[in-house]
């Protein structure tokens, strides 16, 4: 039986163990440039298995809150470049998490203060977070988006695999594409914000044609096993809505399963909260989900996420249900949650007021079992 503590290789990473920090937004990288403490903080965490960076636009259109980071210019990849240097000198294991955020998005955050892009012209009843330019950050209504033309897409696929590529010449030991929480990319595949009439909306086959032809470009420019996805099926972030979610993302890992991928991410209920939120006329069956991809010959690790502790995960790989265990906030309090959730706790408590924004305070000083040790 396999525990929380073995190693364990998902495509091509080797992984020490199947404890995996969970991507998270954390809004300290001004002007889309990871500072220097972004890689004290990824190298505090590098004793889990794998660590998913924070969500990371593939382009300038594809921004959509402040001070998130990018991998489109040379001073963002030279950020990511100390970052994946501090987490291999500690022994990890990084990917970096592909993002374009569609409709969630600000005109003062886009290329021109032009219009956000997405699949239909339907504006998300969502918030995005914006700083002005005295410092103070406050959140705002999202803006109305423009229908993408169909001859804008291909570049937005260009624009995934440079960045993947952009990924792997930073040092990067893979790339997890972004196909969760109401972003871009689930945005095509929901109903509720895909009211497309060509080959990219509609049918569940053309609401997932711009993941296929990601998946398909990311995948031939780095290697499947270095490609993971995140998915999210019942997710309301973000506004996402579709009333037949099993049908939807069976297809979806379907086609999934047709790439040697790494790993398959998903968020089981409503991303940061219930496990059971519903979507449709009944209850998502993940375990379903999982036969579909292994049915369809998919051989990926399959990855969970969403309020597991020490306890469930234990359960969870050992009953074979996942291989890899995500966890989230837990990771940003405690840097040594390998250690911890080894040793049964005790847990440092996450503080809600230092997630988003600020400096070192939050980020870089949640104290390991070590450091309370010597105190
Ligand atoms: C929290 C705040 C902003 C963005 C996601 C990238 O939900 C995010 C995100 C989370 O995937």
């Amino acid at each position: 039986m396999p525990t929380l503590f073995d190693p364990v290789k998902a495509g091509a990473l080797s992984l020490s163990n199947r404890i995996v920090m969970a991507p998270l937004t954390r809004n300290r990288s001004p002007n889309a440039v990871p500072k220097p403490v972004t890689a004290t903080y990824y190298a505090q965490r590098a004793s889990a298995g794998l660590l998913i960076t924070e969500a990371t636009a593939i382009s300038h259109q594809g921004q959509g809150y402040a001070d998130v980071p990018g991998l489109y210019a040379p001073e963002q990849l030279e950020g990511w470049r100390r970052v994946t240097d501090a987490v291999h000198e500690a022994g990890g294991c990084i990917v970096t998490q592909l993002w374009h955020v569609g409709r969630i998005s600000h005109t003062s955050l886009q290329p021109g203060g032009g219009a956000p892009v997405a699949p239909s012209a339907i504006r998300a009843k969502a918030k995005t977070y914006l700083v002005s330019s005295d410092g103070t950050g406050s959140f705002a209504d999202t803006s109305e988006p423009r229908a993408l033309g169909i001859d804008e897409i291909p570049g937005i696929v260009a624009d995934y695999r440079r960045a993947a590529r952009a990924a792997v010449d930073a040092g990067f030991d893979g790339v997890e594409i972004h196909a969760a929480n109401g972003y871009l990319i689930d945005q095509f595949l929901r109903a509720g914000s895909n009211v497309r009439t060509d080959a990219y909306g509609g049918t569940i086959e053309n609401r997932a044609r711009l993941l296929q032809e990601v998946v398909a470009a990311v995948t031939e420019e780095i290697g499947a096993q270095r490609t993971g996805i995140r998915i999210s099926p019942v997710t309301p972030a973000n506004d996402a809505a579709d009333d037949q979610p099993q049908a939807l993302f069976d297809y979806v890992v379907r086609v999934l399963a047709r790439y040697e991928l790494a790993y398959v991410h998903v968020i089981e209920g409503a991303t940061g909260g219930a496990r059971d939120h519903q979507q449709g006329d009944r209850p998502f069956d993940y375990a379903v989900l999982r036969e579909a991809y292994a049915a369809a010959g998919g051989k990926g690790a399959w990855m969970v996420n969403n309020g597991y502790d020490g306890a469930t995960a234990e359960e969870t790989v050992a009953s074979g249900k996942a291989d890899l265990v995500a966890f989230g906030k837990p990771f940003i309090a405690n840097p040594d949650l390998v250690e911890r959730l080894r040793e049964g706790g005790p847990f440092n408590v996450p503080d809600k007021t230092t997630f988003y924004g600020g400096g070192e305070h939050g980020y870089v000083d949640y104290p390991t079992l070590e450091d309370a040790r010597r105190a």
